[in-house]
């Protein structure tokens, strides 16, 4: 059976898995021994085994599978498998069980796994009989890969690992996700004269629009038509280095007081592509309900009081976008409207600001912009740059610009801590060949202990991550926002730990920044390090509160 479940994960061009051994799937780990073409990555929590296959999801595409074992093993996936799900991931985890015999009795590691992991994940399925095997493990790809991708479970009852089934696994074709082609051309004709008269027309991107495929086709529509552009943070990247000084308005998130919200306030169309509510609900960037909305996705959206598009273009994001390409003549470009040469006035203004910051820094804690902007000058756009959620994350995803789709990732969706370092990890592994080109990771003090145990597994697989903490010794987005609304903070303190010697103990290098002055140097040793270097940076949080200041108002009604 276990060669069944391996042949069926490399037919589906699976070539790396995390997980933790356990009784239930040992089967699984021994059979990997002698298919070295698939690697085993064993983690130190199967929270960061889901964490490590989901960052393997989004960056290649194919599934990332994770394993655990019964019990508490598959239960301690859930986070990660809802973090998928929620961020459009698409994930295979393999869970063990106990016996079916023992199914219903009150057994060691017995758990209703599917009954929690079902709510986590697009489908759940048992392995009721050996002959199922290679169906349920085809179906479970199948539906991960569908838009909106996301995880799906097979539990594998212990009893069945170890039997024997003549349906073998589905050939490679089988796991190739059918395609989609583009809306219906009526509609697709209708919004090209929507867009022709729209006076500052946007397009809206979200998490879906950050695919490769997707991406390719808005460059060579935003060659031919230059309309203004928004996008969410998890689809950053999806705007190049050259396109995004005529069309690029930032991204938004959050709160509502960034130049992406003005120019949102102010049009007169809006274009969503693989827009997920989960990232920036409408009813935080369009109160009035007065945005005329178009809504391009695989499926239909979540139409409600704010969110009401006029027509929704369904089918393939990346043909729709390439039949509206051909199908629009003209358009009012952003260039020759006023509100936005002011806008982006704004932009570079504030990227000068940062660079100020970075000139007059010394003597005090590393500001947030500082760092910023001086990471931003000794990476290359091929570099990829995973954070964890946090003000650490509200600043880089404000600022640091990202212009390759998929480089730099966080969780918006369900703004879980702890996916730093093992998306990191992933990243790494997932290079050809794997462990080649640096990537840096970022955290704050907190986020980064929440998974911190896979230092381990980091420098046992030789990856070549920096990672830098943002050190304040709090869970400083709590704390600022607590104190926003009650006047004093609670429950944020941290500290206490040596991020150094942290490091040290388990092989890495540490690295540790005081002082502004010493940021530059520091981060440029910490970079050129190969291997894993954590880097404690004392951050200035002390405008931290001014990332909620001054909201957009809009007259509701
Ligand atoms: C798993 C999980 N638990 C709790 C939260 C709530 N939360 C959001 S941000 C945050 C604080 C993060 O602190 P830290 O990692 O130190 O980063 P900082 O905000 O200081 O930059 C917390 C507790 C969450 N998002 N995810």
């Amino acid at each position: 059976m276990a060669k069944i479940i391996v042949d069926s994960l490399y037919n589906a061009g699976v070539r790396v898995v995390f997980g933790i051994p356990g009784a239930k799937v040992d089967s699984i780990f021994d059979t990997l021994s002698d298919h070295p073409e698939i690697k085993l990555i064993v983690c130190r929590h199967e929270q960061n085994a889901a964490f490590m296959a989901a960052a393997t999801g989004r960056i290649t595409g194919v599934p990332g599978v994770c394993i655990a074992t019964s019990g508490p093993g598959a239960g301690n996936l859930t986070t990660g498998l809802v973090t998928a799900t929620t961020e459009g991931d698409p994930v295979v985890a393999i869970v063990g069980s106990v016996p079916r015999m023992l199914n219903t009795k009150h057994t060691h590691q017995s758990m209703k796994a599917l009954d929690i992991l079902g709510p986590t994940s697009k489908s759940a399925m048992n392995i009721d009989v050996e002959d199922v095997a290679a169906e349920i493990v085809l179906a479970a790809f199948r539906t991960a890969t569908t838009s909106p991708k996301g995880a799906a479970v097979v539990n594998l009852p212990m009893d069945i690992a170890s039997g024997k089934s003549k349906i073998t696994a589905f050939q490679p074709s089988a796991f190739k996700a059918p395609l989609y082609g583009p809306a219906p051309p009526a509609s697709i004709h209708k919004v090209a004269r929507l867009l022709e008269q729209a006076k500052r027309p946007v397009l809206f991107l979200g998490q879906r629009a950050s695919s490769h495929v997707v991406v390719e086709a808005l460059h060579e529509f935003l060659a031919k038509h230059k309309v203004a552009v928004v996008e969410t943070f998890q689809a950053a990247g999806a705007i190049s280095e050259e396109l995004a000084p005529q069309v690029f308005f930032g991204r938004v998130g959050l709160f509502r007081n960034q130049i992406g919200d003005r120019l949102l306030q102010n049009s007169d169309l809006i274009i969503t592509l693989g827009y997920d509510p989960t990232e920036y609900e409408a009813n935080a960037w369009n109160p009035s309900s007065k945005l005329p909305i178009v809504h391009v996705d695989y499926t239909s959206c979540e139409f409600g009081s704010h969110y009401h598009p006029d027509i929704e273009l369904l089918g393939s994001v990346r043909e729709t976008i390439l039949a509206l390409a051909t199908e629009v003549s003209h358009v009012n470009s952003p260039m020759d409207d006023s509100l936005c040469q002011s806008l982006q006035q704004e932009a570079s203004t504030q990227i000068q600001q940062m660079q100020a910051t970075r000139e007059t820094a010394k003597g005090s804690r590393v500001h947030p912009l500082h760092f910023v902007a001086a990471l931003q000058a000794r990476v290359s756009p091929s570099t990829t740059v995973t954070c964890d959620v946090g003000t650490v994350y509200i600043y880089i995803m404000r600022h640091f610009r990202a212009y390759q789709p998929r480089r730099l990732l966080c969780s918006n969706g369900q703004q879980t801590l702890g996916v730093g370092m093992p998306w990191a990890i992933a990243a790494s592994l997932s290079q050809s060949p794997p462990c080649s080109d640096k990537v840096v990771s970022l955290s704050g003090d907190g986020g980064f202990m929440f998974s911190s145990q896979e230092l381990s597994t980091a420098v046992q697989q030789r990856c070549n991550i920096t990672h830098f903490i943002w050190n304040d010794e709090a869970f400083n987005m709590v704390e600022f926002q607590e104190e926003m609304k009650y006047g004093r903070s609670s429950g944020i303190a941290l500290g206490g730990v040596d991020f150094v010697k942290y490091a040290e103990a388990f092989g890495a290098k540490g690295f540790r920044v005081h002082d502004a002055g010493e940021l530059e140097k520091v981060m440029e040793e910490a970079l050129a390090f190969e291997g894993v270097a954590l880097v404690d940076v004392r951050i200035d949080y002390s405008h931290a509160k001014d990332l909620a200041g001054n909201l957009l108002q809009d007259s509701v009604g």
